[in-house]
């Protein structure tokens, strides 16, 4: 198959890039590298056409649908806190980029676009478990433009019979996700923070929960996604429906790295959900999903890719 990824040089579409050429898929790649990189892809570049540019230049999406038979749509300025300080920029990006993929992919003929919707289209009012069929009631623009997407590909299934599929990814996590920056994801920042030495700082209590899933299963759920014929203008949701506290994911760090400084307290993030948790009843029955790699192990993964990227001198001996 051919397959474009949009933002197939940021974390979790390069594992994307990486699945879909090591099946024997040809694949194009769209991203501006505002958080993705060209590394990402550095030992696959002599396999994948990288386009720099921007995924609301029509003309340009236009040009890299034609013959493709997928489109992972990965794209997304993907910070909730960013999108609560910067809304219409993340409203451009999220709302109209989707837009424009999609009306791209119903021009080109496209057979099916995956589309990464979010978890945090539930917002806080779900009852726990979150499932599909909940009444979705987003708490950060993020959440809402997500959601919008999300009707977007509905819509396009309906009205002009484009294949589409969202995946509500919960918290992704595992090699690849960039640390540094104060919207990279928790986990990402937990891991460099111990590595080397310094205290975590915990916004609130530590007790609000979140359903970590590892980049490998996203990748899985993805190629289900667009292989079952079945799923054609459905919602999925994508975790391991296990929730971990905060303090619970620094006490497991502090097992894998070492004890280090006991984290810092500050204040809670607006916008931010209290509590995350799929069922992925929908995803086992409808895509055959099932997430194969425990929060723990992936953890472990991460740790020991980390570790290796690291100047030896400022290693920190294992516990
Ligand atoms: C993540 C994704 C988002 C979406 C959502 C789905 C990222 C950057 N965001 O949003 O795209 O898919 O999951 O559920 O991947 N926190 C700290 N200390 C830190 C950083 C974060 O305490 O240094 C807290 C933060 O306040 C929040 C939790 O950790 O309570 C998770 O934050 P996040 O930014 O990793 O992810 P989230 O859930 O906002």
């Amino acid at each position: 198959m051919q397959a474009l990824v949009t933002g197939g040089a940021g974390f979790i579409g390069s594992h994307l890039v990486e699945r879909l050429l090591a099946e024997g898929h040809s694949v194009r790649v769209l991203d501006n590298l505002s958080t993705g990189h060209r590394r990402n892809l550095e030992p696959l570049l002599d396999r994948v056409a990288l386009t720099v540019g921007d995924i609301r230049d029509a003309a340009l999406v236009q040009q890299l649908s034609a013959g493709c038979d997928w489109v992972f749509h990965q794209a997304a300025v993907v910070s909730v806190p960013y999108s609560v300080e910067q809304p219409l920029e993340t409203h451009a990006v999220n709302i109209a980029g989707t837009l424009n993929v999609l009306q791209a992919a119903r021009a080109q003929g496209v057979r099916r676009v995956v589309f990464a919707c979010s978890a945090a289209v539930y917002g806080d009012e779900a009852p726990l478990p979150q499932h599909e069929a909940l009444t979705p009631a987003p708490a950060s623009p993020y959440g809402l433009e997500k959601l919008t997407g999300e009707h977007y590909c509905r819509l396009f299934h309906r009205l002009y019979g484009l294949e589409t599929v969202a995946l509500r990814y919960f918290n992704v996590f595992g090699p690849r996700q960039d640390p540094r920056s104060p919207y990279s994801g928790v986990i990402s920042i937990f891991v460099a923070r111990a590595l080397s030495g310094e205290a975590p700082t915990i916004y609130g209590d530590g007790e609000q929960t979140r359903d970590f899933v590892f980049v490998e299963d996203i990748v899985r759920a993805n190629l289900l996604a667009a292989t079952t014929p079945a799923a054609a203008g459905r919602s999925y949701n994508i975790g391991r429906g296990e929730a971990t506290t905060l303090n619970q994911l620094v006490e497991l760090l502090r097992g894998l790295v070492g004890a280090g400084p006991a984290p810092r307290y500050a204040a809670a993030r607006s916008g931010d959900v209290r509590h995350s948790l799929a069922t992925i009843d929908r995803a086992r029955h409808e895509l055959s999903y099932a997430p194969a790699v425990a929060v723990g192990e992936g953890l472990r993964r991460l740790v020991a890719y980390e570790r290796a990227r690291m100047p030896p001198d400022s290693r920190m001996p294992p516990d």
